[in-house]
C-alpha cells in the first residue's frame, strides 16, 4: 500500500516526467530491449532500433498510462481496468516483466532527475511501479 508521503513524493516527481512521456517512455522501452532481450518477444511486429517512431509512440503511451495511475492513486485498478484487460487476456505479457520495465523507468528517471530521485522518492516510486504491475497482471 502506499502511504500518504509515497503517494506525495510520486505526485511530486511526475510533474517532473509527465512532459517527457515520449522521451523518458522511449529511453525505458531501449533500456528494456538491452538489458532485458527477453523482453523483445512481446513485440516481433516493431522496429526496435535506436530512434523508432514506434518505440517513441508506444514509450508515450506506457508513461502515459502510468501518469493516469499517479492521476487516481486511490483506484489505480479502475483507472487501469481496460488495459488491465489487455494484458492479461490480449497480450499475456508474464509478470516478471513488468519489474524489468520497472527498473529501466527508475534508471531512466535517475539518469534525467538525479537531485529528484531520492532515497525516499525511489522507495516510492518503486511500490508505485509495483502497484501498477500488479493491478495489469491482475486478471
Ligand atoms: Zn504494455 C500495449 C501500458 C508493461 C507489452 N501497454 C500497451 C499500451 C499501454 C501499455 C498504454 C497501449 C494500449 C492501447 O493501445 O490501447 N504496459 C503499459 C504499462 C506498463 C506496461 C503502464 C507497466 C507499467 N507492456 C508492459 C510490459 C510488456 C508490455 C512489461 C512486455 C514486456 N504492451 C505490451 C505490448 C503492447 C502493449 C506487446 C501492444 C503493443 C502494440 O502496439 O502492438
Amino acid at each position: 500500500m502506499l502511504s500518504a508521503s509515497d503517494k506525495a513524493n510520486v505526485k511530486a516527481i511526475w510533474s517532473k516526467v509527465c512532459v517527457h512521456a515520449e522521451e523518458y517512455g522511449a529511453e525505458t522501452l531501449e533500456r528494456m530491449f538491452t538489458v532485458y532481450p527477453s523482453t523483445k518477444t512481446y513485440f516481433p511486429h516493431f522496429d526496435l532500433t535506436h530512434g523508432s517512431a514506434q518505440v517513441r509512440a508506444h514509450g508515450k503511451k506506457v508513461v502515459n498510462a502510468m501518469g493516469e495511475a499517479v492521476n487516481h492513486l486511490d483506484d489505480m485498478a479502475g483507472a487501469l481496468n481496460k488495459l488491465s484487460d489487455l494484458h492479461a487476456q490480449k497480450l499475456r505479457v508474464d509478470p516478471v516483466n513488468f519489474k524489468l520495465l520497472a527498473q529501466c523507468f527508475l534508471v531512466v528517471l535517475g539518469v534525467h532527475h538525479p537531485a529528484a530521485l531520492t532515497p525516499e522518492v525511489h522507495a516510492s516510486l518503486d511500490k508505485f511501479l509495483c502497484a501498477v504491475g500488479v493491478v495489469l497482471t491482475a486478471k
